[in-house]
Protein backbone atom coordinates (compact mmCIF):
# COMPACT_ATOMS: atom_id res chain seq x y z
CA UNK A 1 0.00 0.00 0.00
CA UNK A 2 1.63 3.30 -0.90
CA UNK A 3 1.59 6.36 1.54
CA UNK A 4 -0.62 8.85 -0.76
CA UNK A 5 -0.92 11.04 2.08
CA UNK A 6 2.62 12.02 2.50
CA UNK A 7 2.33 14.05 -0.59
CA UNK A 8 -0.81 15.68 0.54
CA UNK A 9 -0.03 16.32 3.94
CA UNK A 10 3.80 18.41 2.02
CA UNK A 11 0.65 20.59 -0.17
CA UNK A 12 -1.17 21.42 3.07
CA UNK A 13 1.85 22.17 4.67
CA UNK A 14 2.56 24.67 1.65
CA UNK A 15 -0.82 26.12 1.95
CA UNK A 16 -1.08 26.39 5.66
CA UNK A 17 2.37 28.62 4.88
CA UNK A 18 1.32 30.87 2.91
CA UNK A 19 -2.19 31.05 4.39
CA UNK A 20 -0.81 32.09 7.68
CA UNK A 21 1.66 34.50 5.90
CA UNK A 22 -0.94 35.89 3.90
CA UNK A 23 -3.65 35.83 6.54
CA UNK A 24 -1.02 36.20 10.12
CA UNK A 25 -3.51 39.16 11.15
CA UNK A 26 -7.08 37.32 10.58
CA UNK A 27 -5.22 34.15 12.07
CA UNK A 28 -4.23 35.39 15.23
CA UNK A 29 -7.38 37.54 15.78
CA UNK A 30 -9.20 34.20 15.68
CA UNK A 31 -6.79 32.49 17.90
CA UNK A 32 -7.11 34.94 20.20
CA UNK A 33 -10.09 35.76 20.18
CA UNK A 34 -10.58 31.97 21.12
CA UNK A 35 -8.76 32.40 24.10
CA UNK A 36 -5.79 30.64 22.11
CA UNK A 37 -2.56 32.21 22.70
CA UNK A 38 0.59 30.27 22.90
CA UNK A 39 1.48 29.84 26.67
CA UNK A 40 4.92 29.02 27.80
CA UNK A 41 6.51 25.70 27.83
CA UNK A 42 5.12 23.32 30.40
CA UNK A 43 7.72 21.09 32.57
CA UNK A 44 6.00 17.79 33.45
CA UNK A 45 8.25 15.37 35.53
CA UNK A 46 11.32 16.75 33.90
CA UNK A 47 10.75 16.52 30.64
CA UNK A 48 10.08 19.68 28.45
CA UNK A 49 6.66 19.83 26.91
CA UNK A 50 6.84 21.61 23.72
CA UNK A 51 3.94 23.93 23.11
CA UNK A 52 2.94 24.39 19.56
CA UNK A 53 1.78 27.83 18.82
CA UNK A 54 -1.25 28.05 17.44
CA UNK A 55 0.63 29.77 14.40
CA UNK A 56 -2.00 27.49 11.85
CA UNK A 57 -4.48 29.10 9.85
CA UNK A 58 -7.94 28.17 10.91
CA UNK A 59 -8.85 24.79 9.61
CA UNK A 60 -11.35 26.70 6.93
CA UNK A 61 -7.85 28.36 5.44
CA UNK A 62 -6.06 24.98 5.31
CA UNK A 63 -8.58 23.04 2.91
CA UNK A 64 -12.38 22.30 2.88
CA UNK A 65 -13.16 18.75 4.08
CA UNK A 66 -15.85 16.37 1.94
CA UNK A 67 -18.81 16.08 3.87
CA UNK A 68 -18.97 12.94 5.50
CA UNK A 69 -22.46 12.22 5.15
CA UNK A 70 -22.55 9.39 1.88
CA UNK A 71 -18.66 8.85 2.55
CA UNK A 72 -19.74 5.68 3.16
CA UNK A 73 -21.19 4.52 -0.21
CA UNK A 74 -17.67 4.33 -1.28
CA UNK A 75 -17.43 1.21 -0.32
CA UNK A 76 -20.75 0.38 -2.80
CA UNK A 77 -20.10 -3.17 -4.07
CA UNK A 78 -16.55 -3.44 -2.04
CA UNK A 79 -17.80 -6.01 0.23
CA UNK A 80 -20.40 -7.85 -1.56
CA UNK A 81 -17.74 -10.46 -3.12
CA UNK A 82 -18.83 -13.34 -0.67
CA UNK A 83 -22.55 -12.49 -0.13
CA UNK A 84 -23.82 -10.86 -3.18
CA UNK A 85 -25.45 -14.34 -5.30
CA UNK A 86 -25.21 -16.78 -2.68
CA UNK A 87 -29.15 -16.79 -2.74
CA UNK A 88 -31.92 -16.91 -5.29
CA UNK A 89 -35.52 -16.15 -5.70
CA UNK A 90 -38.00 -19.26 -3.92
CA UNK A 91 -37.58 -21.46 -1.40
CA UNK A 92 -34.22 -21.90 0.14
CA UNK A 93 -33.38 -26.08 0.28
CA UNK A 94 -30.77 -27.06 3.18
CA UNK A 95 -27.35 -26.64 1.08
CA UNK A 96 -28.79 -22.93 0.40
CA UNK A 97 -28.45 -22.63 4.21
CA UNK A 98 -24.94 -24.57 4.02
CA UNK A 99 -24.25 -21.80 1.49
CA UNK A 100 -25.16 -19.51 3.07
CA UNK A 101 -23.26 -20.13 6.43
CA UNK A 102 -20.32 -20.72 4.52
CA UNK A 103 -20.39 -17.38 2.59
CA UNK A 104 -21.09 -15.76 6.29
CA UNK A 105 -18.09 -17.43 7.78
CA UNK A 106 -15.71 -16.42 4.99
CA UNK A 107 -17.01 -12.99 5.05
CA UNK A 108 -15.78 -12.95 8.56
CA UNK A 109 -19.05 -12.57 10.57
CA UNK A 110 -17.44 -14.82 13.05
CA UNK A 111 -19.67 -18.54 14.43
CA UNK A 112 -22.15 -17.42 16.75
CA UNK A 113 -23.16 -14.28 14.79
CA UNK A 114 -23.47 -16.56 11.51
CA UNK A 115 -25.89 -18.64 13.90
CA UNK A 116 -28.12 -16.04 14.89
CA UNK A 117 -28.38 -14.98 11.56
CA UNK A 118 -29.32 -18.12 9.75
CA UNK A 119 -31.78 -18.33 12.81
CA UNK A 120 -32.90 -15.07 12.19
CA UNK A 121 -33.22 -16.01 8.36
CA UNK A 122 -35.34 -19.29 8.61
CA UNK A 123 -37.38 -17.80 11.37
CA UNK A 124 -38.46 -14.46 8.81
CA UNK A 125 -39.11 -17.23 5.68
CA UNK A 126 -40.79 -19.91 8.31
CA UNK A 127 -43.25 -16.82 8.84
CA UNK A 128 -43.82 -15.25 5.32
CA UNK A 129 -43.68 -17.35 2.86
CA UNK A 130 -43.98 -14.33 0.57
CA UNK A 131 -40.63 -13.34 1.76
CA UNK A 132 -37.46 -13.43 -0.65
CA UNK A 133 -34.80 -15.10 0.90
CA UNK A 134 -32.35 -12.09 0.19
CA UNK A 135 -34.76 -9.54 1.98
CA UNK A 136 -34.98 -12.03 4.97
CA UNK A 137 -31.31 -12.22 4.85
CA UNK A 138 -30.92 -8.38 4.71
CA UNK A 139 -33.11 -7.73 7.66
CA UNK A 140 -31.24 -10.62 9.84
CA UNK A 141 -27.90 -8.84 8.95
CA UNK A 142 -29.41 -5.69 9.79
CA UNK A 143 -30.71 -7.08 13.15
CA UNK A 144 -27.70 -8.26 14.03
CA UNK A 145 -26.15 -5.22 13.36
CA UNK A 146 -28.14 -3.35 15.56
CA UNK A 147 -28.81 -0.04 13.76
CA UNK A 148 -30.49 1.57 16.67
CA UNK A 149 -26.93 1.24 18.70
CA UNK A 150 -26.10 5.20 19.20
CA UNK A 151 -23.09 6.01 17.16
CA UNK A 152 -22.26 9.54 17.41
CA UNK A 153 -19.20 10.45 19.60
CA UNK A 154 -20.29 12.24 23.37
CA UNK A 155 -18.78 15.35 22.42
CA UNK A 156 -21.90 17.54 22.92
CA UNK A 157 -22.22 21.10 21.23
CA UNK A 158 -19.09 22.53 19.52
CA UNK A 159 -18.14 26.18 21.39
CA UNK A 160 -18.84 24.59 25.28
CA UNK A 161 -15.14 24.24 25.86
CA UNK A 162 -14.85 21.31 28.39
CA UNK A 163 -12.13 19.18 26.82
CA UNK A 164 -13.94 16.30 26.43
CA UNK A 165 -11.29 13.55 25.61
CA UNK A 166 -11.32 11.33 22.82
CA UNK A 167 -8.52 8.81 23.88
CA UNK A 168 -7.40 6.39 20.74
CA UNK A 169 -6.00 3.09 21.20
CA UNK A 170 -4.96 -0.24 19.33
CA UNK A 171 -2.15 -1.87 17.99
CA UNK A 172 1.10 -0.87 16.24
CA UNK A 173 0.03 -0.08 12.43
CA UNK A 174 -3.86 -0.42 12.64
CA UNK A 175 -4.08 3.32 11.86
CA UNK A 176 -4.56 5.28 14.95
CA UNK A 177 -2.58 8.37 14.15
CA UNK A 178 -4.23 8.21 11.09
CA UNK A 179 -7.69 8.38 12.04
CA UNK A 180 -7.01 10.83 14.86
CA UNK A 181 -5.89 13.28 12.15
CA UNK A 182 -9.08 11.95 10.29
CA UNK A 183 -11.49 12.81 12.65
CA UNK A 184 -9.43 16.47 13.80
CA UNK A 185 -10.74 17.44 10.54
CA UNK A 186 -14.35 16.31 10.54
CA UNK A 187 -14.63 18.00 14.13
CA UNK A 188 -13.01 21.25 13.20
CA UNK A 189 -15.65 21.36 9.98
CA UNK A 190 -18.15 20.92 12.22
CA UNK A 191 -16.93 23.72 14.29
CA UNK A 192 -15.62 21.92 17.53
CA UNK A 193 -11.93 23.87 18.85
CA UNK A 194 -9.61 20.97 18.42
CA UNK A 195 -6.64 19.97 20.56
CA UNK A 196 -4.31 16.84 19.71
CA UNK A 197 -1.90 15.44 21.82
CA UNK A 198 1.07 12.84 21.16
CA UNK A 199 0.72 10.27 23.48
CA UNK A 200 2.95 7.83 21.46
CA UNK A 201 6.47 8.62 22.98
CA UNK A 202 7.97 5.70 21.20
CA UNK A 203 9.73 7.53 18.39
CA UNK A 204 9.44 11.21 17.89
CA UNK A 205 8.53 10.23 14.07
CA UNK A 206 5.12 9.23 15.95
CA UNK A 207 4.63 12.71 17.43
CA UNK A 208 5.79 14.21 13.97
CA UNK A 209 3.33 12.61 12.12
CA UNK A 210 0.42 13.97 14.51
CA UNK A 211 1.82 17.35 14.32
CA UNK A 212 1.76 17.11 10.32
CA UNK A 213 -1.74 16.70 10.81
CA UNK A 214 -2.51 18.83 13.16
CA UNK A 215 -0.66 21.59 10.74
CA UNK A 216 -2.97 20.23 8.09
CA UNK A 217 -5.90 20.55 9.72
CA UNK A 218 -4.71 23.81 11.99
CA UNK A 219 -5.09 22.61 15.51
CA UNK A 220 -2.53 22.15 18.14
CA UNK A 221 -0.54 19.37 19.02
CA UNK A 222 0.93 19.31 22.58
CA UNK A 223 3.91 16.47 22.67
CA UNK A 224 7.19 15.98 24.31
CA UNK A 225 10.24 16.73 22.14
CA UNK A 226 12.54 13.48 24.33
CA UNK A 227 12.10 9.82 22.45
CA UNK A 228 10.23 7.17 25.27
CA UNK A 229 9.10 10.63 27.54
CA UNK A 230 6.24 9.30 29.48
CA UNK A 231 3.00 8.52 27.72
CA UNK A 232 0.86 9.35 30.87
CA UNK A 233 2.75 12.35 31.44
CA UNK A 234 2.26 13.85 27.96
CA UNK A 235 -1.42 13.11 28.19
CA UNK A 236 -1.89 14.60 31.60
CA UNK A 237 -0.33 18.31 29.89
CA UNK A 238 -2.29 17.59 27.05
CA UNK A 239 -5.72 17.38 29.08
CA UNK A 240 -4.29 20.45 31.46
CA UNK A 241 -3.98 22.74 27.71
CA UNK A 242 -6.91 21.50 26.59
CA UNK A 243 -8.66 22.75 30.12
CA UNK A 244 -6.59 25.84 30.41
CA UNK A 245 -7.69 27.08 26.63
CA UNK A 246 -11.37 26.33 26.86
CA UNK A 247 -10.91 23.83 24.17
CA UNK A 248 -14.09 21.64 22.86
CA UNK A 249 -13.05 18.74 22.08
CA UNK A 250 -8.67 16.85 23.01
CA UNK A 251 -8.23 13.74 20.55
CA UNK A 252 -5.56 11.81 22.43
CA UNK A 253 -3.11 9.54 19.86
CA UNK A 254 -1.14 6.49 21.68
CA UNK A 255 1.10 3.67 21.16
CA UNK A 256 0.14 0.33 20.33
CA UNK A 257 3.82 -1.72 21.46
CA UNK A 258 5.58 -2.33 24.26
CA UNK A 259 7.98 -4.45 25.53
CA UNK A 260 5.15 -6.74 26.46
CA UNK A 261 1.01 -6.84 26.57
CA UNK A 262 0.34 -6.36 30.06
CA UNK A 263 2.94 -2.99 30.14
CA UNK A 264 0.90 -1.45 27.09
CA UNK A 265 -2.41 -2.16 29.08
CA UNK A 266 -0.59 -0.91 32.10
CA UNK A 267 0.02 2.21 30.77
CA UNK A 268 -2.91 3.11 28.44
CA UNK A 269 -5.15 2.34 31.52
CA UNK A 270 -3.10 4.84 33.58
CA UNK A 271 -3.15 7.10 30.49
CA UNK A 272 -6.97 6.68 30.57
CA UNK A 273 -7.27 7.41 34.13
CA UNK A 274 -4.63 10.50 34.42
CA UNK A 275 -6.83 11.88 31.40
CA UNK A 276 -9.62 11.81 33.18
CA UNK A 277 -8.79 13.73 36.13
CA UNK A 278 -8.55 17.07 34.54
CA UNK A 279 -11.41 16.57 31.22
CA UNK A 280 -13.97 14.59 31.04
CA UNK A 281 -13.58 11.11 29.30
CA UNK A 282 -15.87 11.21 26.09
CA UNK A 283 -14.90 8.03 24.52
CA UNK A 284 -12.28 5.35 24.52
CA UNK A 285 -11.85 4.38 20.58
CA UNK A 286 -10.58 1.17 19.59
CA UNK A 287 -8.81 1.32 16.18
CA UNK A 288 -9.10 -2.14 14.51
CA UNK A 289 -7.42 -3.09 10.91
CA UNK A 290 -10.13 -4.74 9.01
CA UNK A 291 -7.89 -7.00 7.10
CA UNK A 292 -6.60 -8.93 9.95
CA UNK A 293 -9.49 -10.86 10.53
CA UNK A 294 -9.93 -13.42 13.46
CA UNK A 295 -6.66 -11.79 14.88
CA UNK A 296 -8.36 -8.53 15.17
CA UNK A 297 -10.82 -10.17 17.01
CA UNK A 298 -8.48 -11.62 19.73
CA UNK A 299 -6.56 -7.79 20.25
CA UNK A 300 -10.12 -6.11 20.80
CA UNK A 301 -10.76 -8.87 23.65
CA UNK A 302 -7.51 -7.72 25.27
CA UNK A 303 -8.02 -3.68 24.97
CA UNK A 304 -11.43 -4.27 26.22
CA UNK A 305 -10.03 -5.95 28.85
CA UNK A 306 -7.92 -3.10 29.74
CA UNK A 307 -10.20 -0.29 29.32
CA UNK A 308 -13.47 1.01 28.89
CA UNK A 309 -13.79 0.84 24.94
CA UNK A 310 -16.95 2.98 23.74
CA UNK A 311 -16.74 2.43 19.98
CA UNK A 312 -14.59 1.07 17.37
CA UNK A 313 -13.05 2.63 14.51
CA UNK A 314 -12.53 -0.32 12.10
CA UNK A 315 -9.67 1.00 9.22
CA UNK A 316 -8.34 -0.72 6.00
CA UNK A 317 -12.34 -1.60 5.10
CA UNK A 318 -10.91 -0.61 1.56
CA UNK A 319 -8.72 -2.97 2.15
CA UNK A 320 -11.04 -5.44 2.98
CA UNK A 321 -13.42 -7.64 0.91
CA UNK A 322 -14.91 -9.42 4.44
CA UNK A 323 -16.99 -6.61 5.90
CA UNK A 324 -18.38 -9.30 8.39
CA UNK A 325 -16.00 -8.53 11.00
CA UNK A 326 -17.96 -5.27 11.31
CA UNK A 327 -20.68 -7.89 13.06
CA UNK A 328 -18.20 -10.23 14.78
CA UNK A 329 -16.47 -7.14 16.44
CA UNK A 330 -19.07 -5.35 17.81
CA UNK A 331 -20.55 -8.78 19.28
CA UNK A 332 -17.45 -10.01 20.64
CA UNK A 333 -17.00 -6.18 22.04
CA UNK A 334 -20.84 -5.25 22.62
CA UNK A 335 -19.84 -1.62 21.56
CA UNK A 336 -20.68 -0.21 18.52
CA UNK A 337 -18.83 -0.04 15.36
CA UNK A 338 -18.57 4.44 15.14
CA UNK A 339 -16.38 4.50 11.67
CA UNK A 340 -14.52 3.09 9.19
CA UNK A 341 -11.71 3.77 7.29
CA UNK A 342 -11.93 3.90 3.85
CA UNK A 343 -8.27 4.91 2.76
CA UNK A 344 -5.53 6.85 3.84
CA UNK A 345 -6.42 10.04 2.67
CA UNK A 346 -8.17 12.66 4.55
CA UNK A 347 -11.44 12.63 4.15
CA UNK A 348 -11.16 8.55 4.10
CA UNK A 349 -12.89 8.06 7.14
CA UNK A 350 -16.65 7.70 7.44
CA UNK A 351 -19.09 7.88 10.29
CA UNK A 352 -20.45 3.78 9.85
CA UNK A 353 -24.17 3.66 8.20
CA UNK A 354 -25.76 0.17 9.03
CA UNK A 355 -28.20 -0.01 6.11
CA UNK A 356 -25.80 0.83 3.68
CA UNK A 357 -23.47 -1.49 5.15
CA UNK A 358 -25.90 -4.23 4.58
CA UNK A 359 -26.66 -3.07 0.94
CA UNK A 360 -22.91 -3.02 0.41
CA UNK A 361 -22.06 -6.44 1.95
CA UNK A 362 -25.32 -8.56 0.08
CA UNK A 363 -24.22 -6.52 -3.42
CA UNK A 364 -27.56 -4.45 -3.53
CA UNK A 365 -26.02 -1.13 -3.38
N1 LIG B 1 -5.89 1.66 3.02
C1 LIG B 1 -5.98 2.24 4.21
N2 LIG B 1 -4.85 2.56 4.88
C2 LIG B 1 -4.97 3.13 6.09
C3 LIG B 1 -6.23 3.41 6.67
N3 LIG B 1 -6.01 3.97 7.90
C4 LIG B 1 -4.66 4.05 8.04
N4 LIG B 1 -4.03 3.55 6.96
C5 LIG B 1 -2.57 3.41 6.73
O1 LIG B 1 -2.03 2.51 7.68
C6 LIG B 1 -0.70 2.87 7.98
C7 LIG B 1 -0.51 2.95 9.48
O2 LIG B 1 -1.29 4.05 9.97
P1 LIG B 1 -0.94 4.82 11.31
O3 LIG B 1 -2.02 5.83 11.51
O4 LIG B 1 0.46 5.32 11.30
O5 LIG B 1 -1.08 3.62 12.36
P2 LIG B 1 -0.80 3.61 13.93
O6 LIG B 1 0.51 2.92 14.13
O7 LIG B 1 -1.93 2.82 14.53
O8 LIG B 1 -0.80 5.02 14.40
C8 LIG B 1 -0.43 4.19 7.26
O9 LIG B 1 0.24 3.91 6.06
C9 LIG B 1 -1.83 4.71 6.97
O10 LIG B 1 -1.88 5.55 5.85
C10 LIG B 1 -7.42 3.04 5.94
O11 LIG B 1 -8.58 3.22 6.36
N5 LIG B 1 -7.22 2.47 4.72
MG1 LIG C 1 0.67 6.08 15.36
Amino acid sequence: MDVAWIPGDADAVVVAVVAVVALAGAGWAIARRSGRGAPPPAVIESHTIVETPVSAAPADIVDHPEATSGRFSRLRGRLGATLAGVLHRGAMSASDYDALEEALLLADVGASATDAILAGVKSRLGANFDLEPTQALREALLEAIDPAADRSLALGQAGQGQAKSVIVVGVNGVGKTTTVGKLARVLVADGYSVMLGAADTFRAAAADQLETWGARVGVPVERSERDGADPASVAFAAAERAVGDSADVLLIDTAGRLQNKQGLMDELGKIVRVVGKVSPRAEVLLVLDATTGQNGLAQARVFAEATDVTGIVLTKLDGSAKGGIVVAVQRELGVPVKFVGLGEGADDLAPFEPVAFVDSLLGTA
